[in-house]
């Protein structure tokens, strides 16, 4: 019995020193469990909470365990993230991960999560995840100065209907981009400075003159100031960013056996 209980609190002590890690460098959470509401309260310790715009519907995410998640109509919803200092990444590396969903009627270039203008601008920005059906294939957006960019192919169409679990980073020199876990794409990336005054946005690109609206479901949308570990990726995508520890779960129940 002892040793059951040794092993369980290690268990235990693992699990947490995993979350604790995917907790590092985290600058937004948007898990949407909240259900319908005007502002999303972001679980990182950023405060970068999401204000609603126009009507998204709560719909049930990709697992039970995973909450609620948003759905976008294409017309006219999305969620702003005012622009800060912590969505401002300079020349550092970046990770965008979250669950999507989407059909296959999509215009041309919707961008589920973006902080960067469209093009013939000359803002630099980050459009993480671009998807659509004549550009069906997923891809990152880096840097984009008027038409001038960098980029990664995901070579991958996922507006298929079914959930899929997908992370675009800027590691150093490199960009990449992991579909369901797997890396799918990556694209030497020369570092620049993609600070800039444009809000992040979820559900369009990050230019309020000219959205182009994504069409399709969302869920745990994550950003971080740094690139993630294939491991981090995985364990993400196998339970939630952060789990929070609440009266009557699993987790403290195994620390009242403990204890007795
Ligand atoms: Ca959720
Ligand atoms: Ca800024």
């Amino acid at each position: 019995m002892k040793k059951t209980l040794i092993v369980i609190f290690f268990m235990i002590l693992f699990s947490f020193a995993t979350l604790a890690d995917l907790e590092e460098g985290l600058v937004v959470y948007l898990n949407f469990d909240q259900g319908k509401v005007d502002t999303v309260k972001d679980m990182s310790n950023s405060g970068n909470n999401g204000v609603v715009k126009g009507n998204p519907k709560w719909v049930p995410g990709p697992r039970a365990e995973l909450g609620s998640a948003v759905e976008f109509d294409g017309v006219e919803s999305y969620i702003e993230v005012a622009d800060n200092d912590s969505l401002d990444f300079g020349e550092d590396d970046v990770t965008m991960m979250l669950w999507i969903k989407q059909d296959v009627d999509q215009v041309d270039y919707p961008r589920p999560i973006s902080k960067m203008p469209l093009f013939g601008t000359d803002k630099p920005g980050f459009d993480v995840i671009t998807v659509g059906l004549k550009q069906p294939a997923l891809r990152i957006f880096y840097g984009m100065s008027g038409n001038t960019r960098q980029e990664v192919d995901g070579g991958q169409l996922i507006a298929d209907g079914e959930w899929h679990h997908l992370v675009a980073m800027k590691d150093e020199e490199e960009g990449k981009i992991y579909i369901d876990g797997n890396l799918v794409g990556s694209a030497p990336f020369t570092p620049l400075d993609i600070s800039n005054d444009y809000p992040l946005i979820i559900g369009a690109n990050a230019e309020p003159a000219a959205h182009v609206m994504f069409k399709g479901v969302v869920d745990e949308v994550a950003v971080y100031n740094r690139a993630l570990t294939e491991d981090e990726i995985l364990t993400a995508m196998d339970g939630k960013v952060i789990l929070a520890v609440e009266p009557g779960n699993k987790a403290a129940t195994l620390w009242a056996e403990i204890k007795r």
